[in-house]
């Protein structure tokens, strides 16, 4: 059977309101997008990811959307939407749509019928339920961005249920006619000529809110089951699901031979970083081994069956070389290094906008500076949980989510060429140093990097297909795997630590032969024990 494409292919993610902006409102578009299209096809990407493009009320920048078929006007029309899939195709990149389908916006025609009353014949798309005894809500079931996942319609005198924002209610997945709705929209976006689509919080479909259970419910494989069978069966696309509840144990059921998904998004080496009490919101020192684990484990449990997706960072993430690297002195070093790791791991990577030119967290000197909704929602929660105002505001400066929303650092120029007018969120101020124009003229810097990786994917089946075997996991400042296909091995070794250290390469490690990726001087040869300077990353590739 021939591979799939997406094995072979890198992903870049696009976030429009902060990508390109070209008619000079302060927010990134369509057209925008278009006229740097070359950067993406120079870097060698085969599709893009797009962060939702459809029209929403931008209560969570887009994951709110009130029409599933049309473009936001802010972001262009649907002719600008054509002509980027157009042109991206000539460039040989795929366009992957974000499919947000665990809830609408409460603006879109569906809820605005539903809430109309209990005859309304969309009323049953959305999850009503009559108050607890006390009045209050149903029961205990709390919102992702803080507060009851519960919202009172005072015209029925029901509750409507909502995982995100009030206004983000969650779609009746048990509807039939919803499903059949969401089956109708994808073919529809598919005969346009998308390439897949990448699943927002799937893993929250098939819930069962009355049993408090909320993620890898108990309908949720059979939705899926259903979406192959309905959309996706015979189509030759990609399909990722974002699941922050899987588990390589349930990971075959998204993704394995014959299911709907061709990757999932798991997030274990991201919560690997995260406080055990406070969470993303207490600032916690990042442990080597724990972020091993994460991916280690993941490509031990989908090494026979499945396909693991690749990312440091996407729009709800923090940027990598701040969070993983080091965004001082060692910044482009550090990135390079972080490329090196990923890319070379077994999986299809996903390049978040603006991580192949190394860009950093911003700081935030105060919280009312975030713009994101989920900072404002969850602060109350974690104040009433004890937390400090000074540790909140360094855990959303760590790990918050409008880090990597600052608009693209493009050139030098007022606004880092992001924007003629006022970008809807500052630019960060060290963009006159960190821009894709000053990087992409360093034969060394970041943009060369990652370009040079996704070719040697396209160029060397090893990288794409090779067994993956993990070397010193318990080493705290090594990463280091093994890779073999065909007689050839492939070993990557990495120091992510600011100091020299002295490596002793495990003997299933030994290699010797080309030097097929470095970020500092060329190595040959990856025997008994090596000197690695501060942030030195390499691979050998040549016979056992
Ligand atoms: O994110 C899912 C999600 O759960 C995140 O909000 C995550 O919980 C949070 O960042 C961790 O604290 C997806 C989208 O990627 C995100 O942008 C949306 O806000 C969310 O779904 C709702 O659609």
């Amino acid at each position: 059977m021939r591979d799939p494409w997406w094995k072979t292919a890198v992903a870049y993610q696009i976030y429009p309101r902060s990508f390109a902006d070209a008619d000079g409102d302060g927010l990134g578009d369509i057209a925008g997008i278009i006229g740097k299209l070359d950067h993406l096809a120079d870097l060698g990407i085969g599709f893009i990811w797009l962060s939702p493009v459809y029209r929403s009320p931008m209560a969570d920048n887009g994951y709110d959307i009130s029409d599933y078929r049309e473009i936001a006007p802010e972001f262009g029309t649907t002719a600008d939407f054509d002509r980027l899939l157009a042109e991206a195709k000539a460039r040989g990149i795929g366009i992957v749509m974000d499919l947000v389908v665990n809830h609408s916006s409460d603006e879109h025609s569906w809820f605005q019928s539903a809430r109309e009353g209990r005859d309304s014949p969309f009323r049953d798309y959305y999850i009503w339920r009559d108050p607890g005894p006390d009045g209050g809500p149903p029961n205990e079931l709390q919102s992702f961005f803080g507060g009851p996942a519960w919202s009172f319609d005072a015209r029925s005198g029901q509750y409507y249920f909502h995982l995100f924002d009030r206004k983000q209610p969650d779609l009746n997945w048990e509807n039939p006619a919803l499903r059949a709705a969401i089956w109708e929209m994808m073919n529809w976006w598919f005969d346009k000529g998308i390439a897949g689509f990448r699943m927002d919080v799937i893993d929250l479909i098939g819930k069962d809110p009355d049993n408090g259970i909320t993620a890898e419910g108990p309908k949720l494989f059979d939705h899926l089951a259903e979406m192959q069978r309905e959309v996706l069966a015979g189509r030759d696309v990609v399909t990722v699901g974002e699941a922050w509840s899987a588990s390589p144990d349930t990971a075959p059921r998204y993704c394995g031979d014959g299911a709907a998904l061709s990757m999932v998004f798991q997030f274990s080496h991201v919560t690997a970083g995260w406080d055990p009490e406070f969470g993303k919101w207490k600032d916690h020192k990042s442990d080597l081994v724990a972020l091993k684990r994460g991916f280690n484990d993941w490509q031990r449990a989908l090494a026979g069956e499945g396909w693991n997706s690749l990312f440091w960072s996407n729009h709800d993430l923090p940027r990598a070389v701040s969070k993983y690297g080091d965004d001082g002195i060692w910044r482009v070093r550090s990135a390079r290094a972080l490329a090196i790791v990923l890319h070379l791991m077994k999986g299809t990577p996903y390049i978040y906008q603006g991580e192949e030119i190394g860009m950093t967290n911003t700081r935030f000197a105060r919280r009312e500076d975030f713009n994101d909704v989920e900072v404002h929602g969850q602060w109350p929660e974690m104040q009433a949980r004890g937390l400090s105002a000074d540790d909140f505001l360094a855990g959303a400066n760590a790990n918050g989510r409008d880090n990597a929303r600052t608009p693209m650092q493009w050139d030098a120029r007022a606004h880092a060429g992001f924007s003629t007018g006022t970008p809807w969120l500052a630019v960060n101020p060290n963009y006159p140093r960190v821009n894709a124009a000053a990087d992409r003229a360093d034969p060394d810097g970041v943009f060369a990097q990652y370009r040079q990786l996704v070719a040697l994917r396209k160029s060397h089946p090893i990288i794409v297909h090779g067994s993956f075997v993990p070397l010193a996991e318990d080493h705290p400042a090594i990463w280091a795997y093994r890779r073999e296909l065909e007689g050839q091995r492939l070993t990557m070794v990495a120091n992510l630590s600011g100091d020299p250290v002295r490596f002793a390469v495990p003997g299933q490690g030994a290699v010797s032969g080309q030097c097929l990726v470095t970020n500092t001087e060329a190595r040959t040869d990856l025997t008994g024990e090596v000197a690695l300077a501060p942030w030195e990353a390499v691979a050998v590739l040549g016979t056992p």
